[in-house]
């Protein structure tokens, strides 16, 4: 089977936009990250779900700032399992895609947990040479393959996959042109998950905090609305929606107490509590 076809356009990156994301994650080598994945080799490159243990923030001063971190690390991995219980029965021979998958955590969890092929794809070149240097450490450089590719437009075979997500990467895209490329990909039947932060239509439009995340990130934040409207228009059916802001609200506390925190934690904090925003999973099939 064909999976590694060059996109229909040979350019990765299409607009100038695209060009300054790729810059940002290219240069990208923050210690929030590098210190969590350096815990166990799973590089994530999203937040955590779940209650913290509040003894790390005690007891020896000296050891206080490694168990803060393996505690958010902990939180980030409970986040990529959580989207990974959600894609449905994966076998080993099934194919899977990552769009957005930085340095590699959640693809390499995927292919520990299913034993199935993941290809993960991203406009960053800094980031597909990084999760392919794992994958040939881990010894699945056959079966865990990373991409210089524009998730828009992604060059691999239609109907080939049984389930693909994006963990916290849809903000960087307009989502009818995601859910179609995403659509195309699936066969029938096959699940798409995402986990994303999105505003509160409820609350009105784009808060203070919301814009200073977008701005954090070079990130544009759709409403909730807009991603339910672009499955719809795209054949992908919501089978569950959970709202996992209560569940995040921890990992930011500990955040902004951590020897890590990058300044964007109140902001977070500030979205979830007024309820201007929130952190969704939504997972739905292809028909
Ligand atoms: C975090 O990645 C995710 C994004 C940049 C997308 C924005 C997400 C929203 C829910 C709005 P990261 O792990 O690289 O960020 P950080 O360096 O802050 O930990
Ligand atoms: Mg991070």
């Amino acid at each position: 089977m064909t999976t590694t076809t060059m996109p229909s356009s040979e350019k990765v990156l299409r607009t100038a936009y695209q060009e300054s994301v790729a810059a940002y994650w290219n240069a990208e080598k923050d210690p929030v990250n590098i210190r969590l994945g350096e815990v166990d080799g799973f590089f994530h490159h999203h937040y955590g779900v779940g209650d913290y243990d509040p003894s790390v923030l005690e007891g020896p001063e000296e050891t206080r700032d490694q168990r803060i971190i393996e505690e958010m690390h902990r939180l980030e991995t409970a986040q990529a399992n959580l989207l990974l219980d959600h894609l449905g029965p994966v076998g080993p021979e099934d194919r899977v895609m990552d769009t957005g998958s930085g340095r590699g955590g959640t693809s390499f969890m995927a292919n520990q947990r299913f034993g199935c092929h993941v290809d993960g794809v991203t406009i960053s070149e800094q980031q597909v040479a990084f999760a392919n240097a794992q994958a040939g450490e881990r010894g699945v450089s056959d079966r865990v393959r990373f991409h210089f590719r524009n998730m828009l437009d992604t060059g691999f075979e239609t109907g080939s996959l049984r389930a693909s997500w994006n963990n916290e990467s849809t903000m960087y895209v307009d989502l009818y042109e995601l859910f179609r490329e995403h659509a195309r990909l699936l066969e029938h039947g096959g699940r798409y998950v995402t986990i994303t932060g999105c505003y509160n239509d409820v609350t009105g439009g784009r808060s203070k905090a919301v814009s200073r995340i977008d701005e954090h990130y070079t990130c544009n934040i759709h409403p909730r609305s807009a991603y339910f409207k672009a499955m719809a228009a795209n054949d992908l059916v919501p089978v569950a929606v959970v709202d996992l802001t209560e569940q995040t609200i921890p990992y930011w506390e500990l955040r902004a107490k951590s020897p890590v925190a990058t300044g964007i934690e109140e902001p977070f904090l500030t979205a979830y509590r007024e309820q201007s925003f929130h952190y969704l999973l939504i997972a739905a099939d292809r028909v």
